[in-house]
């Protein structure tokens, strides 16, 4: 750690000038909002638009920021009473914001009563979640895996249950329950699979939750790779003070919202938020596309011995794979909303990939990839299958997890990690492709290979 003081209450008015600060009193504001999963997407993203909103006069927004498992987060904020900042960089510069939103840190495991009550507060009104495509427990079928919720404990659906039940019994009223993951639907998967919850736990509940409660579905955009402890050095140098919950992103930040709320909200459209009607042309473009891309570059880009996806995108080979997934697969398989220009969003992505400036590790867009190529891959392939086209530079990319899941050097990190190698080794390169993408295959349910494609998988696998 470097030798600068800690940023705190204590500090912050050392900060340089050009620190952009929040623009009221935190000191007053109560909390409106518990988030689930206290990363550095949220503290980049949610809490920025909140802040903003919070800044342009809205009140009582404060956020309890929530880890649910790793107090390591929290551990770096409490020091700081929440403050952290937020850089933006690119090629043309960058610009340091201090967010304010941020009022509470709790860590689950050890926090659970404050946790309870910040839920049950009737001033409360949202809860918002970025918990990552595995912290929903959907298995490969999509319907929630109440096994895996079982034997995990402390999921957000424990937390949610409780909470309802709590409001219902005190008529503290419902709850906006807005998802920000990576998830084709995302508000609606996560109220059917609380939805399922409940009819397990307190079937009485369910009729509560629908009834009180909304769960928007919503897209969310921007690039936050994991903090070094070398950016951490990097903006205490900038700032003077030393921020261990500094978060570095690029300019870029995107929410599009479907306009569906049981309660009061903020104005994050001040902050640029799009409320819609209908999220799925840009839910849909997003996973297709940018995600889409990220995990190609992810697991093509490691197998070329690259390290961050402005590496692996500079490199032809990929480069044209990757342009093709984008521009030819996912963007075929869309329908655009009037005034979305597919093929400008394409240019827009290949040059956020490029940014030198925000080193984004390939190995954390590679993790999680089951949880992850369903609604990245597997749908393209499904609606361009339902019109005859094929999608070769996807099968290229799927033959690379193929090869990324049976161990090719690369650590796996996935939920499913074992039961893939498992699978690896009892069928081995002659049956994986029918086990996963065949009619009965683990997948099935997202996409099957035809004859055509299953050659085309095997042909790319013995290519690796
Ligand atoms: C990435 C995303 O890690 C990953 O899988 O594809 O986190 C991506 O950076 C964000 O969705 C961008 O909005």
């Amino acid at each position: 750690m470097s030798g600068a003081e800690r940023l705190s209450p204590a500090t912050v008015d050392r900060l340089p000038a050009s620190v952009e600060r929040p623009g009221y009193d935190r000191a007053v504001q109560r909390t409106g909002i518990v988030h689930l999963g206290l990363g550095a997407f949220h503290r980049a993203h949610q809490a920025v638009y909140t802040d903003a909103a919070m800044s342009a006069g809205d009140r009582d927004f404060a956020i309890t920021g929530v880890s649910l498992r790793s107090p390591a987060v929290a551990e770096a904020l409490l020091p700081q009473d929440g403050l952290y900042t937020v850089t933006q960089r690119s090629a043309a510069g960058e610009r340091i914001a201090l967010v304010g939103a941020l009022r509470e840190m709790l860590v689950a495991p050890r926090d659970g009563e404050r946790l309870r009550a910040s839920l049950a507060a009737p001033t409360t009104s949202l809860v918002t979640l970025t918990v990552t495509e595995k912290g929903y427990h959907r298995g490969p079928d999509g319907a929630l895996d109440i096994a895996s919720v079982e034997a995990a404990g402390g999921t957000i659906y424990h937390h949610l249950a409780r909470a309802l039940a709590d409001r219902r019994g005190a008529g503290a009223g419902g709850l906006t329950l807005v998802s920000c993951d990576n998830l084709a639907h995302n508000g609606a998967a996560l109220a059917a699979s609380l939805g399922a919850w409940l009819d397990r736990t307190d079937p009485g509940l369910r009729a509560w939750f629908e009834a009180e409660c909304a769960c928007p579905s919503t897209m969310v955009d921007r690039i936050v790779p994991a903090a070094r402890e070398a950016d951490l050095e990097r903006t205490a140098a900038a700032i003077g003070l030393y921020d261990a919950a500094a978060v570095t992103t690029e300019p870029f930040m995107q929410w599009v919202i479907e306009d569906k709320f049981a309660t009061r909200r903020p104005r994050w459209e001040l902050a640029g938020a799009q409320l819609v009607a209908d999220v799925a042309p840009y839910e849909f473009a997003k996973l297709r596309m940018l995600n889409g891309a990220h995990s190609a570059l992810a697991y093509l880009g490691l197998e070329r011995g690259h390290q961050f996806v402005h590496q692996a995108v500079a490199d032809p080979a990929i480069r044209a794979t990757v342009e093709r997934l984008m521009r030819d697969e996912a963007a075929a398989s869309l329908t655009a909303a009037p005034g979305q220009d597919l093929g400008a969003y394409a240019d827009a992505l290949l040059a956020r990939f490029t940014n030198p400036a925000l080193p984004h590790a390939l190995i954390q867009i590679a993790m999680d990839g089951s949880q992850k190529i369903p609604q990245r891959w597997l749908a393209t392939l499904r609606a361009n299958a339902a019109e005859g086209r094929r999608c070769p530079a996807i099968l290229t990319a799927l033959a690379a997890w193929l090869r990324h899941v049976r161990g090719n050097g690369a650590p796996v990190n996935d939920p499913m990690a074992e039961q893939l190698a498992a699978l690896w080794r009892e069928v081995g390169e002659h049956g994986i492709v029918a086990a996963l993408f065949g009619e009965r295959g683990l997948f099935a349910d997202h996409w099957q290979a035809d004859a055509e494609d299953r050659a085309a998988l095997h042909a790319g696998l013995r290519e690796g």
